[in-house]
């Protein structure tokens, strides 16, 4: 299982404790007939333009029925029939135009997750979409912005709800030029669903004691989907490298992922790459944040493995599940009978990523998180909390005063993390989302650049932001 010195010197970490892992947990040889091997991964939105970096799409957001569990049928909502929905491809520097359908029997939006684009194509709640209506969000992705984002509904109040019947899906946006070599990659949207024995979405009464719950933990489901999948099955030979983006389209859940036996090379996150390559043992990945990762077929032909969640206590403690420390299974790496091939070299710088300098904010704020509020307030589409000029850089802290964690996510711009309870983040990384843990704070800074408007902050955990854990930013 070890690696050619040439991998380990190109990677650039410490590997001794890479190696102790490795000991500790040693691969579980397959002890079976190889399970099904299924394609990962949605399908990608058809192109219907003709013309030079321009992708046309379709997209119509329904009710309809599909098969999530074996032998079952399920009401969902669905962008184009499918869940997740399909994924967007596009490039740098492309002109996108989505010809968008709502046939819910209620508003909706689409929001660009992650993307820097104006508030007028943003999807926010400020711009509903009504039943039966059309609408064309326009944009062209920025050039340095290449990376895994995702699209969803932002209705007000009934976002929770659309999200979780179904609506979601990713966006990958290709640079001209990928730094990293050519790999097999993996899309994989972790999304949970609380599903009954006949295969429906179960939504409990909101005055239910189980309602009140999920509207304080967040609603979490009995069943994780992997790309509307139970433990699906990826493919790997032995000594191949595979470059995997993950999203966590979930309501409330958080992973804490691990591939025992195995490390990853964590290469990038919501806004695209690192500089260089950080070898990892496990990634937490909060609501709405994406990683790439590069996995490395370190195992034995014919050998499998699964990708866990590992516990984690997101939770105050009287509402904790009372199964909040079981460790689950997401996936099942099973690797071929081929023998091994030659690994490939991972590159140890990926990109430069400008600094955004601390010294140059004009405004310092605290955004304080309590529960179902920010700053002691609950969102109002018609205050403007936080109002910004435009071209200035700030330095934002998020403050969380309560025993539970919140992800913040900021609409329309990438963020630096400068700090998180006072430890300097060791690498800078562009983000839109990122956990607040439970009585933590996290320091970000962010330069308001272009886009004038109205932009919201808010809790990703889908029912406090419903219940008005939600700002308006206001950027003129
Ligand atoms: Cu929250």
């Amino acid at each position: 299982m070890r690696l050619p010195p040439a991998i380990l010197i190109v990677l650039g970490v410490v590997l001794v404790p890479v190696f102790a892992q490795d000991h500790q947990h040693p691969m579980e040889p397959a002890s079976g007939p190889a399970g099904k091997i299924t394609p990962v991964g949605p399908a990608v939105l058809a192109n219907a333009s003709s013309q030079p970096r321009t992708v046309e799409v379709t997209l119509t957001a329904a009710p309809t029925q599909v098969s999530l569990l074996p032998g079952r049928m399920t009401a969902v909502y669905a962008y184009n029939g499918r869940v997740p929905g399909p994924t967007l491809e596009a490039r740098e520097g492309d002109r996108v135009v989505i010809h968008f359908k709502n046939d819910l029997p209620e508003p909706t939006t689409v929001h660009w997750h992650g993307l820097h684009i104006p508030a007028s194509s943003d999807g926010s709640p400020y711009d509903p979409i009504l039943p039966g209506r059309q609408h064309d969000y326009v944009f062209t992705l920025q050039r340095g912005s290449a990376g895994t984002y995702w699209y969803h509904p932002h209705p007000d109040h009934i976002t929770g709800g659309q999200i979780g019947r179904g609506l979601f899906g990713t966006i990958v946006v290709r640079p001209e030029q990928d730094p990293l070599p050519a790999m097999r990659e993996q899309l994989l949207v972790i999304a949970d669903k609380r599903m009954t024995a006949d295969g429906a979405i179960e939504w409990p009464d909101p005055k239910s004691l189980q309602g009140g719950i999920d509207e304080e933990n967040g609603r979490e489901g009995n069943v994780i989907f992997v790309n509307g999948e139970v433990t699906p099955t990826i493919a790997i030979r032995s000594g191949e490298t595979q470059r995997w983006r993950i999203l966590n389209a979930s309501a409330s859940r958080v992973y804490r992922l691990a591939l025992a036996g195995h490390t990853f090379v964590h290469v990038g996150s919501d806004g695209g790459l690192f500089e260089k390559p950080v070898e990892v043992k496990e990634i937490l990945i909060a609501n709405s944040e994406r990683v790439e990762l590069l996995v490395r077929g370190t195992g034995a032909p014919g050998s499998r493995v699964a990708l866990q969640a590992l516990p984690y206590d997101r939770y105050a403690p009287p509402t904790r599940p009372k199964d909040w420390d079981t460790t689950r299974d997401l996936l099942t790496l099973q690797y071929s009978n081929d023998a091994p091939t030659a690994p490939v070299a991972i590159p140890d710088r990926l990109r430069a990523i400008p600094s955004l300098d601390p010294a140059k904010a004009t405004a310092h704020r605290v955004i304080t998180f309590g529960q179902g509020m920010i700053n002691g307030r609950k969102m109002d589409m018609a205050r403007i909390d936080v109002r910004a000029r435009l071209g200035a850089t700030e330095i934002w802290t998020i403050e969380n005063v309560v025993a539970m964690d919140h992800p913040f996510h900021l609409h329309g711009f990438q963020f630096q993390v400068l700090d998180r309870n006072g430890v300097p983040e060791p690498f800078v990384s562009w983000k839109d989302s990122v956990n607040v843990p439970k009585h933590e704070t996290v320091r970000l800074i962010v330069k308001f650049d272009d886009y004038p408007g109205k932009w919201m902050f808010h809790c990703h955990i889908l029912d406090h932001e419903d219940h008005g854990m939600m700002g308006v930013l206001e950027v003129r």
